[in-house]
């Protein structure tokens, strides 16, 4: 055991050669950010939504408190501006690469795009999900500096260009950290 404890420290510093972005990302905060919701006016969602960057993916992981049982469309939107009452200064969905709006598990789809929160009978969700279209802190994908959505009701996956899913009860900018 006592041989274990001493290979530690070379192990880690093995791990950081290998893989730089994600041991150099630790300190500067540069593969994970994170999101605070806000309801916008007359709604009561609110909650935490991380992204950690995890090899050529992204990890999204919500909670979200004070919804309305059932789907609900979520979304990376554009411009990380919550400042409107209803939200809609966020702008349309993250699209940097031009895409229809659709399914983010198969299909086009915008990189903003994700699957639908799930509200239980107490009215919280909780998603797990990960991105290859989405990046924390460089590249195309990158969700620092844009916002994150949720929208009242269902989203059709299909209708144009944010799949019809109704006003936006919860609004929060992503920030590196
Ligand atoms: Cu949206």
């Amino acid at each position: 055991m006592k041989s274990t404890r001493k290979a530690l420290p070379n192990l880690s510093a093995a791990f950081c050669a290998l893989a730089l972005a994600a041991c150099a990302g630790s300190g500067a905060g540069g593969s994970r950010a994170v999101a605070t919701l806000k309801p916008t006016q007359g709604n009561k969602a609110s909650g935490t939504v991380t992204f950690v960057q995890n090899g050529s993916e992204v990890r999204v992981t919500a909670e979200i408190a004070g919804l309305s049982p059932g789907p609900h469309g979520f979304h990376v939107h554009e411009k990380g501006d919550c400042s409107a009452a209803d939200g809609t200064s966020a702008g349309g969905h993250f699209n940097p690469s031009g895409k229809a709006h659709g399914h983010p598990e198969h299909g086009d789809h915008h990189a903003g795009d994700l699957p639908m929160l799930v509200a239980d009978a107490s009215g919280v969700a909780r998603l797990s999900a990960a991105s290859s279209a989405l990046a924390v802190g460089a590249g195309e994908g990158n969700v620092v500096g844009r916002s994150v959505i949720v929208h009242a009701g269902v989203d059709d996956f299909k209708s144009q260009p944010a799949g019809n899913s109704g006003p936006r009860v919860a609004c929060g900018v992503i920030a590196a950290g």
